[in-house]
């Protein structure tokens, strides 16, 4: 063996792998878990990665080597030496992957039977994917319904997923786990949230025209700020003051997320500017309230020019009682009219 081939080779891969482990420990490769389950779920990826990055590192080195090491000369055009394998090679790199295969499964169902454990007292979720909104239902309050996902902190939380037109994927990545929902199959989360905070909520499948703004919070709050949120909400919507309940189911459906409102304070801009809507109805040539009915309860039977159809979820027809319709629909007009 030449030995001055192999110094600057090794050389080479000494500078290589400094630039890549300074690289690998200055980037946030993941975000700080905010649930138990996420917590489980990182020292996984990390040991499959190791792995990964070790056999990656030996097999480039070993053919880098022999690239190099081995060239035929320009002119040499004599065949090589006949070889009929290697046993002892052979039985090497087939117990090694088979070892390091059958390790991460095992770790993998460890992780995954943890996972699914359910706790006490867990708290059920319904969750609804549909084209382009999330929504969540509570059956502990008689199914409140809200737009962003609240939680509380430190308990157990089953997702159980509907899908109502297309299949939609929910992540939330400090959770860091994804569920598929898949129209006329109901699928499962189970999720512990032990970090305070706020957390994007990513419809993670494309889902059509409006996929990239399918997105919505996970708030996981404190038992005691859960507690009077879920009781005050539910109280909320029923509220005899239907400006009061009117509020709440638009902040409840993600209304805001789409659409400007100034008293709700909301800024969205994929839909119109619902301060607007007299203007609106009146080019649509409609009275005001059958107008902002019809355009909640059937979207795409007037579209506001400059926007696109099939954007504004078609299903709030159904989703809202009658009760949380004419609440909202009144809402809306007063405070068009104001703004
Ligand atoms: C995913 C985004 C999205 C969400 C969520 C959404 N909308 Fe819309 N909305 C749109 C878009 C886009 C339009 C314009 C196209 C159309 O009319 O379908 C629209 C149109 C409207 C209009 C007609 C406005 C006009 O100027 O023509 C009203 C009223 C309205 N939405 C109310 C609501 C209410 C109330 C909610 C909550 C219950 C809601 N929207 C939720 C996207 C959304
Ligand atoms: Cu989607």
């Amino acid at each position: 063996m030449r030995r001055g081939a192999i110094a600057p080779l090794i050389g080479i891969g000494v500078v290589a792998g400094g630039i890549a482990a300074a690289v690998a420990l200055a980037l946030p490769w993941l975000p700080t878990p905010a649930s138990k389950e996420a917590a489980r779920i990182h020292p996984l990826f990390w040991f499959v990665i190791v792995i990964c990055i070790v056999v990656f590192a030996a097999v480039t080195a070993v053919m880098g080597y022999t690239i190099i090491r081995f060239r035929a000369a320009p002119d040499d055009d004599s065949d090589g030496p006949p070889i009929h394998g290697h046993t002892g090679l052979e039985i090497v790199w087939t117990l090694i992957p088979t070892l390091l295969v059958t390790a991460i499964g095992i770790v993998s169902a460890i992780v995954l039977a943890r996972n699914d454990a359910l706790g006490a007292n867990v708290l059920r979720v319904n969750v609804t994917a549909q084209q382009f909104a999330w929504s969540f239902s509570y059956p502990e309050a008689n199914g409140l319904t809200s737009g962003t996902l609240r939680l509380p902190k430190d308990r157990s939380v089953l997702l159980v997923f509907h899908a109502k037109d297309v299949i939609h994927s929910f992540w939330v990545p400090q959770f860091s786990q994804k569920q598929d929902t898949v129209p006329g199959i109901e699928t499962r989360l189970h999720i512990t949230p032990n970090r305070l905070g706020t957390f994007p909520v990513i419809c993670t499948e494309l889902c059509g025209l409006g996929h990239a703004v399918m997105r919505t919070q996970a708030i996981v709050m404190t038992p005691a700020a859960f507690d009077k949120w879920l009781h005050g909400q539910s109280s909320a919507v029923a509220s005899p003051n239907s400006s009061v309940a009117g509020a709440a189911v638009f902040k409840n459906n993600a209304c805001g997320a789409c659409h400007t409102l100034k008293a709700a304070g909301t800024t969205g801009k994929v839909g119109p500017d619902l301060d607007k809507l007299a203007a609106e109805a009146q080019a649509a040539g409609q009275p005001l309230q059958d107008f902002v009915r019809q355009s909640i309860v059937d979207p795409n039977a007037y579209v506001a020019k400059g926007y696109a159809k099939n954007v504004m979820p078609a299903t709030f027809g159904t989703a809202l009682s009658k009760q949380e319709l004419d609440a909202l629909v009144q809402y809306l007009i007063s405070s068009s009219k104001k703004g």
